[in-house]
């Protein structure tokens, strides 16, 4: 092969379609694929999320040499591996001599500036792809974004309806209205048996990745073991099946319900293999449609599944483009506790918060309630260092990748950008926990108890973080209204609060140094 072109592929690139393989000639075409050390540790990642990158990454590269490719393809423990993209991209420069790198634009901040020095570095033309599975493109973003304080998600979402087509007729939302969510918040039923999504027994390929990732990321956090992730488009596409068949009905109605011990639900479980690739956001957005035209799922369902995805998704990828690197930074509401070691090992008495660290240890997931309600709700009313709950979310999460974890972090949970995302913090008592789970009734806490010894702890600390904030916060239509109630309590009660929080938070233990990074 005389002067190919070199490809190369990120562990969250893994798509067939992805632009700078797109027409590409097996023939002159070298990819380059490379686990580095940087990735694996610049956050502590959780030992499952390493595992499900090396492993996808592994297959990917077998299929694109099933069809006639040439794949450079280092391992983490190959002898001469320089540990970063950049050092994997020169070596492969002076190994193939190409006539040009083709790479598509990379999904983290911290990546693609390093990929845009490349062509200074490098001794031929480097081109950068914009990542077409992306539905908005950044200049769509920036466009809805112009002028606009707020940027509501709702009105980029329904922008996305009409470029897309999805639930639309003519120029009309499908049933009326754009957003069913009014339809889903149904606390979770007794005897609710959603069925579980499927897992995938490792093969010989992940097998050794298992091996690899025991020895050399013992200290990272989480279970190694057992691993059952799709690694593969046609596994990611066995669940997807799953899904579309048995859960997507209910999807909708109990999308904020928890219930003790289990960890799916209705839920796709689906991000991980979005996320890297292997499924397209597109495509399942319009199996969802299928589903509500064959009369196999309610639109409300449909509707909020495809909100979460053309929404959501494509919301916070643009946000995150939008807003860096000062998205990294904020910290609107000044706080600077650190993170508790409880949220590293799940030792609490709080059930609520042991039961989501317990899911985030052994499966790398938690769902999005979860994640929102009980350890981001947790996180904002103590008042927890932005950075500290940045890391240990892109750390612990197997689909954490930073432009969706610091969106939803910084801006969804923290509200430290100042209402950019959210139009108000989504700060709630042990009530909220209460009614939308099965938590509370053999917790040690007593939820209905809101001072003093044996309170839910979640109580004095709602009234603490509205009090500390008063300054920034009673100005807001949406959450203002709420002082009234506060001062009509009177000092003495008010103190009672106050000291309960105060006493709670001192008794938290700080997490020690070394979890999330090294
Ligand atoms: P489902 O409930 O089945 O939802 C379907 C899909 O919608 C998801 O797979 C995902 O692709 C998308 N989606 C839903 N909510 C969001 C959202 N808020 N932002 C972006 N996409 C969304 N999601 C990630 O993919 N990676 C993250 O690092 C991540 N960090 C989060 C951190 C916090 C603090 C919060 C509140 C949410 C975070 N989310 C993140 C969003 C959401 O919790 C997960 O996408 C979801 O739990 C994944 O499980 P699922 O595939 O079963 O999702
Ligand atoms: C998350 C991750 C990890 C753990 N390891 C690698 C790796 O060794 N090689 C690789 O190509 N990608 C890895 N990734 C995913 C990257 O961090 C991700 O592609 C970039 O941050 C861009 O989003
Ligand atoms: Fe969580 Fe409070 Fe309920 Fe306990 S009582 S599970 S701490 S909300």
């Amino acid at each position: 092969m005389t002067s190919p072109v070199l490809v190369p592929i990120l562990g969250d690139q893994l798509s067939r379609s992805l632009s700078s393989l797109e027409g590409r000639d097996p023939g002159n075409t070298v990819v380059l694929m490379m686990e580095v050390w940087d990735e694996a540790t610049y956050v502590k990642h959780h030992k499952q999320k390493i595992v499900l990158i090396f492993s996808a990454m592994r297959h990917f590269a077998d299929e694109l040499r099933a069809e006639g490719f040439t794949v450079d393809y280092v391992k983490l423990g190959d002898p001469d591996n320089t540990g970063s993209f950049t050092g994997e991209v020169a070596r492969a420069a002076e190994r193939r001599d190409p006539c040009e790198i083709r790479v598509t634009e990379s999904g983290e901040w911290r990546v693609q500036q390093a990929m845009e020095e490349w062509a200074d570095r490098l001794p031929c033309p480097v081109t950068i792809c914009p990542d077409t599975r992306f539905i908005a493109t950044h200049a769509e973003f920036r466009d809805f974004a112009e002028g606009r304080k707020h940027l509501t998600m709702e009105y980029f979402y329904r922008a996305m309806r009409r470029k897309t087509g999805l639930l639309m007729e003519g120029d009309k939302p499908v049933g009326g209205d754009w957003n069913y969510d009014a339809e889903n918040r149904e606390p979770p039923k007794e005897g609710m048996n959603p069925p579980p999504a499927p897992k995938f027994e490792p093969d010989a390929i992940t097998q050794e990745v298992i091996d690899l990732v025991g020895k050399r990321f013992a200290d990272h956090f989480g279970d190694l073991e057992p691993f059952g992730w799709p690694v593969t488009r046609e596994q990611a596409l066995e669940a997807a099946d799953a899904f579309f068949a048995k859960r997507i009905e209910k999807f909708g109605p109990y999308q904020d319900a928890m219930v003790h011990g289990e960890d799916d639900l209705y839920h796709s479980m689906l991000s991980t293999s979005i996320n890297i690739g292997l499924l397209l956001p597109l495509e399942l957005c319009e199996r969802a449609e299928a589903a509500y035209k064959k009369g196999t799922a309610p639109l409300n369902s449909v509707e909020g599944f495809i909100r979460q995805i053309i929404g959501w998704r494509e919301y916070v990828r643009g946000f995150y483009w939008h807003q860096m690197p000062g998205l990294a930074e904020a910290n609107e509401l000044g706080a600077t506790r650190p993170l508790p070691e409880f949220f590293w090992t799940g030792e609490t008495d709080m059930r609520c918060l042991a039961d989501c660290i317990r899911t985030t240890c052994e499966d790398a997931h938690a769902h999005h309630i979860q994640r929102l309600m009980v350890l981001g709700n947790f996180c904002l009313i103590a008042g927890v260092d932005p950075k500290q709950v940045a890391d240990w979310y892109l750390a612990v999460y197997a689909d954490a990748f930073e432009w969706v974890e610091l969106p939803n972090v910084a801006g969804m949970i923290l509200y430290a950008d100042d209402g950019r995302l959210a139009t108000k913090p989504y700060a709630a008592s042990g009530n909220y926990i209460n009614k939308m789970s099965d938590y509370c009734g053999k917790c040690r806490y007593k939820v209905s108890k809101k001072t003093g010894d044996g309170a839910c702890p979640f109580n004095p600390l709602y009234w603490h973080f509205m009090d500390r904030n008063r300054n920034r916060l009673e100005s807001n239509h949406r959450i203002g209204r709420i002082y009234a109630t506060w001062d009509r309590m009177g000092e003495a009660k008010q103190g009672e609060y106050l000291e309960s929080a105060e006493k709670f938070l001192d008794s938290l233990e700080p997490a020690r140094e070394g979890w999330a990074r090294n």
